[in-house]
């Protein structure tokens, strides 16, 4: 199979093997990129998750497009809270955003509410993976690696939000499972741009202990 590179990845270039790679995109969902999700209403500013929303859509139009796997996750929680820790459920009310909540969306963080909903701009085709996880790492009690084995799938490429929080959690899965991840840097955002650099530094420290970095454009450069 042929081989793609994107040779402005860091710490070095980045290559994977025709038909062998994901595009995963987390927790593009109303819950975070909306006015009065969860992400807002946990006190953060949710302008840099909406400002990625265009980002993401190319790099999703030329995934498609090159015949790429694509992955959507969302997190949330069943309509009964029983998967959703004690601990979680605690931390969420004491920001003043209760799991199981109603907000303007309906209640916060289930699944089947409107906040629980992908953007509409990124929304998932009906032949698209959608993983639904109660964790922030998307292969946390989901069939994720299942699903990502039988497509003898090896390498995936991660954007969405948040950097810091489940995109770092699934790339910590993911590099512990073998696969090799690539962040597309301007395709993920943190409320608190800190956050995100913080997060992108670290993946491509120690010569890439957790993966490679690398903006959309060379990416998309790459697969056509
Ligand atoms: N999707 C995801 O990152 N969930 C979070 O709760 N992130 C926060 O930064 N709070």
């Amino acid at each position: 199979a042929p081989t793609y590179q994107v040779s402005a990845a860091l710490p070095y270039p980045y290559e994977w093997r025709a038909g062998a790679a994901a595009l995963v995109i987390i927790d593009m969902q109303n819950d975070f990129c909306a006015p009065g999700g969860f992400g807002e209403r946990l006190g953060n500013d949710i302008s840099p998750a909406r400002a990625i929303i265009p980002v993401i859509a190319d790099v999703l139009e030329a995934a498609r497009e090159a015949g790429l796997l694509i992955v959507h996750t969302r997190e949330g929680h069943l309509p009964d809270l029983s998967d959703c820790p004690p601990a979680k459920l605690e931390h969420s009310r004491r920001q003043g955003a209760g799991i199981g909540d109603e907000g303007p969306m309906g209640r916060i963080l289930i699944r089947g509410e409107r906040g629980h909903a992908i953007v509409p701009e990124l929304a998932p085709l009906p032949d698209e993976i959608v993983i639904d996880k109660p964790g922030k790492g998307a292969f946390y009690a989901t069939g994720l690696h299942d699903v990502l084995q039988e497509r003898r799938i090896e390498s995936l490429i991660l954007c969405g939000v948040t950097t810091h929080v489940c995109v770092h959690t699934t790339l910590r899965e993911a590099n512990d499972r073998g696969y090799r991840c690539l962040v597309l840097e301007d395709a993920t955002a943190a409320f608190d741009p800190r956050d995100h650099e913080a997060a992108i530094r670290m993946v491509r420290q120690q010569g890439g202990i957790f993966g490679w970095t690398s903006p959309a454009a060379p990416f998309i450069a790459a697969l056509r």
